[in-house]
């Protein structure tokens, strides 16, 4: 299932000045690099796809999500982040103390998002021809799957959703960001369950199936439901 998105390259005019640092770091501005983001629950599969897409084709890359930032992990030849310093799991503290960490947890996974999916690639792949670039998640699911579900549920205040969503505004009206298409993985909540029992990461032993349920109907209302424009 695939859907235009609403934020398209012409909603910047008018925003050169604050753009321009950043658009340096846009490559399918300048070279008609296709943009694809593959969304979907905990565990769907997301990477698996992503892999099996990589291994398919030279003019395939991918932008994986950017999660051993948010926990304690080294990533060989990546920068320590702040909260590593400190020796802080972030997904971790946010699934074991989800309503003091929540609203950190989402600034720091959308601001990390941002900082990988706006990175310039290598010149051989913005310059081969029919080149895709697929981003595993992007800042819309950030925003209308993961910070929404927790206002929902209480985790973040009003004050806190309210916050969030004037700076995300703020940047995607801000940043070049624009993607042409969005892949859906959809499974059923008891798939993505069993899958994450499966996958085995420490920090997510307990999520509960009730959480994925609710993730679920976060993706079919956004991704699914036609009069849902995205924000
Ligand atoms: N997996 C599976 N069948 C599939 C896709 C994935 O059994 O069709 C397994 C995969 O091997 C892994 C788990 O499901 O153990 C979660 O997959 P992945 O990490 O790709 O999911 P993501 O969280 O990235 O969506
Ligand atoms: O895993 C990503 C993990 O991070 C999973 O445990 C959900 C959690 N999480 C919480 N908030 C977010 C946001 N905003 N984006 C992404 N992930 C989030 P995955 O295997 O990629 O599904
Ligand atoms: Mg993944």
């Amino acid at each position: 299932m695939a859907k235009r998105c609403a934020a398209g390259e012409g909603e910047l005019q008018g925003n050169e000045e604050m753009i321009s640092p950043a658009k340096k770091l846009c490559t399918s501005a300048v070279s008609g690099l296709r943009r694809i983001a593959v969304e979907g629950n905990i565990a769907a599969g997301k990477s698996t796809f992503l892999r099996l897409l990589k291994e398919s084709s030279p003019a395939y890359h991918v932008i994986s999500e950017p999660i051993t930032k948010w926990q304690n992990v080294d990533s060989p030849g990546d920068s320590v982040t702040a909260s590593q310093q400190c020796g802080g799991n972030l997904l971790d503290m946010f699934y074991r103390e989800p309503k003091r960490w929540a609203y950190t947890f989402q600034t720091y996974a959308c601001l990390s998002r941002l900082k990988a999916q706006l990175r310039q690639l290598p010149q051989e792949v913005a310059s081969q021809p029919n080149s895709t670039i697929f981003f595993e998640r992007s800042v819309h699911s950030d925003k209308l799957v993961f910070a929404e579900n927790c206002h929902d549920s209480g985790l973040l205040s009003d004050v806190e959703w309210n916050i969030y969503c004037d700076w995300h505004s703020f940047l995607l009206e801000s940043l070049p960001l624009h993607f042409d298409a969005f892949i859906y993985l959809k499974t059923t909540p008891q798939t993505t369950w069993e899958r994450m029992q499966k996958r085995g990461r420490p920090e997510e032993q307990d999520v509960a199936l009730d959480y994925l349920k609710s993730l679920h109907e976060k993706h079919e209302k956004w991704l699914l439901d036609s009069e849902n424009k995205m924000k």
